[in-house]
């Protein structure tokens, strides 16, 4: 039995005996870590990671291509034949792929030849998934599926990022080494998972609005989980944030606070808010297995409503800490006639409690929040955490156009006030509007004709409006456009508006003294250092108003895509997520590290 493979084995050998150490890593391509040997010593696992893929990047896309095509198909001719590697045979017997049944092989064959037809290469997909323990037949097709009808630029980095994800599970596999802590956290939101509302369940969509008996079962779970991992006070709040405090050593020291939102967009991602509640609380139950106290508490916060969908209530649960719950929210209905009050009194929530929520914001250190990236950037730099340098400020509006209905055979289209049309044109006046500057953002995601019909002149249309930048006159400036824009329109067709400002939130930067803790926290894990801003909103820019706050980014597979189905990260990506953590928290405790 050979020694086990470690990085001070790596660091010290003769260079080509450590790369024969990691022979396999890269199917037939013993070049990436003969070349990455250049770069020693490595200063962790995460470290050589980064390097395998600087050095491939390096190189170029023809030895992209000619690695890709060294790979196997899946379920394809080696596998039948016998002659796959043992690491490919080994995944794809864990992804099941040996064992299809006549009509799942035939698909996979079809699939096959179409995918090489199109792209000239075979598909590549790390089946052994982002858990590790394999993806099902299933997953396996319908990313299949999924992913034929994608770009030949998107599809050949797609590939690569799955190499190096396979990559990644043969290393881990070669040292002995188990992300168990990421493993938890991606198995707590996998069952949390398992609440949803109404109407979603059966569809197998992901959507927990605020108070709904999912949302509720959520708090349980989230409470009994916290209760586990040893926090010394668990509760659920007069707004239903969960919150869970792990004393520290000295009760004169301020508090750091922590924590997410659970609630979700409507068929949203698994991971959206959650990730930054588990991460905290596996960094808390570390420290109770070793029995350990920092000087100061920890508060992890399970927020209860940041997304605003059941009620126009955006960031209500960290809103509750800072002092700036709306009581008019109280009054608001939701799309059955509920009354926000009604809704708290039905889940046994003690409206007049709220105000007893505010925090003195002199008793903490500040707000951290560990958050996916819900974009692109991290996932096409290989990159599994980022520095978040500050928060894109955000408005948002609903409104109604009021026209005309009438027949649509015999109103002349010189003779209509169609408030469909006119919402029609401000959505392409608002999209235009926002690309004119680099990094401004606008959306209509609501647009609806209430109770319309193929025959009639829409009389009324409903509609959103979100828009974003990254610092507030930037925002000011794309919002005073697109609602003078919205008046000349309904001006010029007739129309009349109903407008509702429902969420207002500035800019947040992050503070420099918490920034600079992650970002020691990252250098830590061997990972080079990576700023950027937040384009979505999180509730870090409300903690802004009355402490100092600063965010981790975290890498989304599937492009970083959120508020989607396919919203993923990894095990390893969110093990070195507690690993930052955890070294965040020994800086604050002053742990010479
Ligand atoms: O919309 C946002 O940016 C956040 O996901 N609520
Ligand atoms: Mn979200
Ligand atoms: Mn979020």
């Amino acid at each position: 039995m050979s020694a086990p493979i470690t990085l001070a084995r790596i660091n010290t050998s003769p260079p080509d005996v450590a790369a024969k150490m990691l022979d396999g890593l890269y199917e037939h391509t013993p070049w990436i870590v003969g070349q990455a040997m250049a770069q020693r010593p490595f200063q962790s696992l995460a470290h050589l990671k980064h390097v395998l893929t600087v050095v491939l990047d390096d190189a170029g896309d023809e030895a992209k291509k000619d690695l890709i095509r060294a790979h196997p198909e899946l379920a394809g001719k080696a596998m039948v034949s016998n002659t796959l590697t043992a690491e490919s045979t080994n995944e794809q017997q864990k992804a099941g792929l040996t064992q299809c049944n006549p009509q799942e092989f035939a698909l996979i064959q079809k699939l096959n030849a179409d995918y090489n037809a199109k792209f000239g290469w075979p598909f590549i997909l790390a089946v052994r998934g982002p858990r590790g323990l394999g993806l099902t037949k299933q997953q396996i097709i319908s990313t299949f599926q999924r992913r034929l009808n994608g770009h030949p630029d998107f599809e050949l980095q797609e590939c690569i990022r799955n190499i190096h994800r396979i990559a990644e599970i043969r290393l881990n596999d070669k040292f002995g080494f188990e992300p168990t802590l990421g493993q938890d956290v991606w198995d707590w939101q996998e069952k949390l998972a398992q609440h949803t509302d109404p109407g979603y369940a059966e569809l197998g969509q992901l959507t927990v609005t605020y108070l709904t008996d999912a949302h509720r079962a959520c708090a349980q779970r989230i409470s009994h989980w916290m209760h586990d991992c040893g926090f010394d006070s668990v509760e659920i709040d007069a707004v239903g944030n969960v919150v869970g405090v792990y004393r520290g050593a000295d009760p004169a020291a301020k508090t750091l606070l922590t924590g997410s939102h659970y609630d979700t967009v409507r068929n949203g991602g698994k991971y959206d808010g959650r990730l930054g509640i588990f991460v905290p609380m596996a960094c808390v139950r570390e420290l109770h297995r070793q029995g350990k106290r920092l000087p100061f508490g920890i508060e992890v916060v399970a927020f209860a409503e940041e997304e605003g969908q059941r009620y126009k209530a955006t960031f209500l649960g960290s809103g509750a800490l800072t002092g700036s719950f709306d009581p008019a929210w109280l009054d608001q209905t939701d799309a059955d006639g509920i009354s926000l009050r009604q809704a708290m009194q039905h889940a046994g929530l003690c409206v007049d409690d709220i105000a007893c929520i505010q925090r003195d914001p002199a008793r903490y250190l500040g707000f951290v929040e560990v958050h996916i990236e819900q974009g692109p950037v991290l996932n096409e730099l290989n990159l599994p955490l980022g520095i978040v340098t500050s928060i894109n400020g955000g408005v948002r509006y609903v409104g109604e156009v009021t026209g005309q209905a009438s027949h649509a055979g015999t109103t002349p289209m010189t003779r209509r006030r169609d408030a469909a049309c006119a919402v029609a044109e401000l959505a392409l006046y608002l999209e235009a509007r926002a690309a004119q500057d680099a990094d401004s953002v606008a959306t209509m995601g609501q647009l609806s004709v209430p109770n319309g019909s193929i025959n009639v002149v829409p009389g009324t249309c409903r509609f959103s409006l979100d828009i974003r930048a990254p610092n507030d006159a930037q925002r000011n400036a794309v919002e005073a456009d697109v609602l003078q824009q919205l008046k000349s329109i309904c001006t010029r067709r007739g129309v009349s508006l109903n407008l509702e400002e429902t969420m207002r939130a500035s800019a947040a930067p992050s503070a420099p003294a918490l920034q600079a803790r992650w970002e020691q926290a990252v250098q830590a894990t061997g990972l080079p250092l990576f700023r950027m801003p937040s384009g979505a909103g999180h509730d870090a820019m409300k903690l802004h108003d009355v402490m100092p706050q600063a965010m981790l980014f975290v890498r989304g597979e599937n492009s970083g895509i959120s508020h989607n189905p396919l919203e993923s990260t990894t095990a390893d990506d969110m093990q070195l997520a507690v690993q930052a953590f955890s070294h965040l928290l020994q800086q604050l405790a002053g742990d010479n590290i």
